[in-house]
């Protein structure tokens, strides 16, 4: 898989995507990550990129002519590359969408600065606008090394088979239980005892029970969509009840 990265600062992506899988899946070559910056397609000697907002108001606004160049540049010939573009109005990037994203070949990711993108650039060549989150960023490349991680992990290859994806939040629909390793004792708290047993029967339910758990205390909204089975429903009734009770 290729992700295209459209930036006035096309530097910024190389340290964050030498370390960890990401970085060992990228010299692997199974995914390949394509910086593109913008100021190349600029036609003035000071490489313009934005203007003074139209209607007046603070800020400035990146002009669109070297963002088409960027993104007709990236595409030749091809039809079928989506756009997608960083902006808090975008529709919620999620697990959904990563998986669905996970599928494409290529993806051309363009990264707003300043107050952002002129508007027809977005309705001629913006297929998707996406917001990791309600917040404002300085500039979308955080977004998009967010996005390269979270659908760059789900491509076949990239994890290893010890820490595949399927058992993730949000695969399963739920939070995780929570993780213990070495030592067994630590500054006075004790791993849990059933995690010792060696009983994985055990093991399985107790972690899916510490799943639905802390999924209702932390993400109640996210259980009404989860997959469950008739002992989750059982499980989930009685920490309702327990919850109640106190
Ligand atoms: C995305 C982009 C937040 C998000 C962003 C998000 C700077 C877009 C500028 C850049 C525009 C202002 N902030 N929540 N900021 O995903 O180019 O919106």
């Amino acid at each position: 898989m290729i992700f295209h990265v459209i930036s006035i600062f096309p530097g910024y992506f190389d340290s964050p995507l030498r370390q960890g899988v990401i970085g060992r899946a990228i010299n692997k070559g199974i995914i390949k990550v394509n910086p593109v910056d913008l100021r190349t397609f600029t036609s003035d000697r000071h490489k313009t990129t934005d203007d003074r907002p139209y209607g007046g108001g603070a800020g400035m606004v990146m002009i669109p002519q070297p963002i088409a160049k960027a993104i007709l540049s990236v595409k030749g010939e091809r039809n079928d590359v989506p756009v997608i573009l960083f902006s808090p109005a975008g529709i919620p990037f999620n697990h959904v969408v990563a998986s669905h994203l996970a599928r494409k070949k290529e993806l051309i990711l363009l990264c707003g600065r300043y107050e952002g993108v002129d508007q027809r650039v977005i309705e001629r060549f913006v297929d998707m606008e996406l917001s990791i989150g309600d917040y404002v960023i300085t500039g979308g490349e955080p977004a998009a090394l967010v996005l390269i991680d979270a659908v760059g992990r789900l491509i076949p290859g990239v994890l290893g088979c010890n820490e595949s994806a399927d058992n993730d939040s949000f695969a399963t629909g739920i939070l995780e239980h929570p993780h213990y390793t070495r030592p067994r004792r630590f500054m006075g708290m004790d791993v849990p005892e059933v995690l010792l047993s060696g009983d994985h029967k055990k093991i399985g339910e107790w972690r899916r029970k510490k799943s639905i758990e802390i999924t209702l205390r932390r993400r109640p909204e996210l259980l009404d969509k989860a997959c469950l089975s008739p002992a989750d429903i059982k499980l989930l009734d009685e920490l309702k009840r327990d919850a109640e009770a106190k």
